[in-house]
């Protein structure tokens, strides 16, 4: 980040000097008209003081408020010409010093600030590509964490596909997003049980905390209560006493039985002694995306025994980069299903646009709340698209349409 200070023999002189010398773009932070060697305000050679920047995004932030273009319109250009001064000309070169670890600090705050600006311009400038009518779909669409490119590509595909008549009627490009989108989240409908005679076997995989026990003790009480089916639990989270006692609290309230395996051999006994239920439901500890070792050992434990599936569980409340890379390291423990979890508490359901994609599987369910087991519910690719419209919202644990 450079600033150029000029003094000009007239206003005008240095002000053709700064647009010859930076172009355009320039922007003027500051004129003055002073006076050098004066005595007691009397004699003295008046000159001018021009202070600019080759482009607004050059400034800091605080320096940016208050500055003009100098352009065609630019109010100070003329406001300057206006006044010859004679006098001599000087031109200093600045950079702004990093004296301490206050102006460290200031300069990264500025350089912030002047990412997001870019960002920020990045996509007025692809925004205004838009016409006007998708314009508001867009901001829809980036507001509810679509990444820009995505609803991008989502709003062009709606100008390539709509009539000029239809593009002007809310409701007609709001149903062709939908149209758009819903392909986008595949779905696989609830765990069907298709074995006879054996367990079905399901395990839930994911990062710590996403919600992965709850969930289980969500699914194990709509199998045992709504269908009637003979349940069993396996926990493999050996690692913390209280995430055996949480699943064990559960297993308790909805009776139906608890084995708990500390290795692969054991998984294989614990499936062994369940092994008249309907279906095994497998809970496993949280596993960091960045721990290689303990995902290696979770696959370990799946080559012993090996799912009919496994879910990986996704919190709607990460960041696309989390997700992302969720998503790309646990693919190597396997990954047949995804539920979303937290979406009462997500900022925007857009984040969920291409994960499916990328973890190459469907979206089995979707939780919407702590209460068991009533916060599930099977995984709906209207309602999700519904809800990255921003048509529809989460509501005491239901995907509601907004008033
Ligand atoms: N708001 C909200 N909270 C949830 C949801 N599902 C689970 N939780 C909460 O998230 C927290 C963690 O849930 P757990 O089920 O223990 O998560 P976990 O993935 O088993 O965690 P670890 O075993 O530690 O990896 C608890 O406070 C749950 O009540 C949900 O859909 N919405
Ligand atoms: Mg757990």
């Amino acid at each position: 980040m450079k600033l150029k200070t000029f003094h000009g023999a007239t206003m005008a002189d240095a002000l053709a000097q700064v647009k010859r010398e930076f172009g355009r773009q320039a922007v003027i932070l500051n004129t003055r008209t002073l006076t050098r060697g004066s005595v007691l305000g009397i004699g003295g050679k008046p000159y001018v003081e021009i202070t600019a920047a080759r482009r607004m995004s050059d400034l800091p932030a605080p320096l940016r408020r208050g500055t003009l273009p100098v352009g065609p319109r630019g109010g100070r250009r003329a406001e300057g010409a206006a006044q010859p001064v004679s006098g001599t000309t000087r031109v200093k070169e600045y950079a702004p010093r990093s004296t301490s670890s206050d102006a460290v600090l200031s300069e990264v705050s500025a350089l912030r600030e002047m990412v997001s600006e870019l960002v920020r311009e990045t996509r007025r400038a692809q925004a205004s590509q838009l016409p006007s009518e998708l314009y508001d779909t867009y901001q829809r669409l980036v507001s509810n964490a679509v990444a820009d490119e995505a609803a991008g590509q989502l709003v062009s595909e709606v100008r390539q596909q709509l009539s000029a008549a239809d593009l002007q009627d809310p409701k007609v490009v709001r149903a062709k997003l939908a149209d758009l989108i819903r392909p986008m989240l595949p779905v696989a409908g609830p765990i069907r049980i298709t074995t006879t005679g054996e367990p079905y076997i399901v395990a839930l995989t994911g990062p710590t905390g996403v919600g992965k026990t709850t969930t289980i003790a969500k699914l194990a009480a709509n199998f045992r209560l709504r269908e009637n089916r003979k349940v069993g639990l396996i926990t493999i989270d050996t690692y913390r006493i209280a995430a055996v006692q949480q699943l064990q609290t559960y297993a308790e309230i909805i009776d139906v039985p608890l084995e708990v395996a500390a290795s692969a051999d054991q998984l294989k006994n614990a499936v062994a002694n369940l092994s008249d239920c309907d279906v095994i439901l497998i809970d496993t500890a949280g596993r960091s995306q960045r721990d290689r070792s303990r995902l290696r050992q979770l696959h370990g434990f799946f080559t012993v025994v090996k799912p009919h599936e496994i879910h990986l569980v996704l919190s709607s409340t990460c960041s696309v980069r989390v997700l992302n890379e969720t998503i790309e390291r646990f693919r190597e423990v396997g990954i047949d299903r995804v539920i979303f979890t937290k979406l009462d508490e997500a900022l925007g359901f857009g984040v969920m646009l291409g994960c499916l994609q990328k973890a190459d599987a469907k979206l089995s369910y979707i939780t919407t709340g702590q209460d068991v087991p009533s916060d599930i519910a099977v995984g709906e690719s209207r309602a999700l698209a519904r809800l990255i419209l921003g048509e529809r919202e989460v509501k005491q644990g239901k995907v509601v349409s907004l008033p």
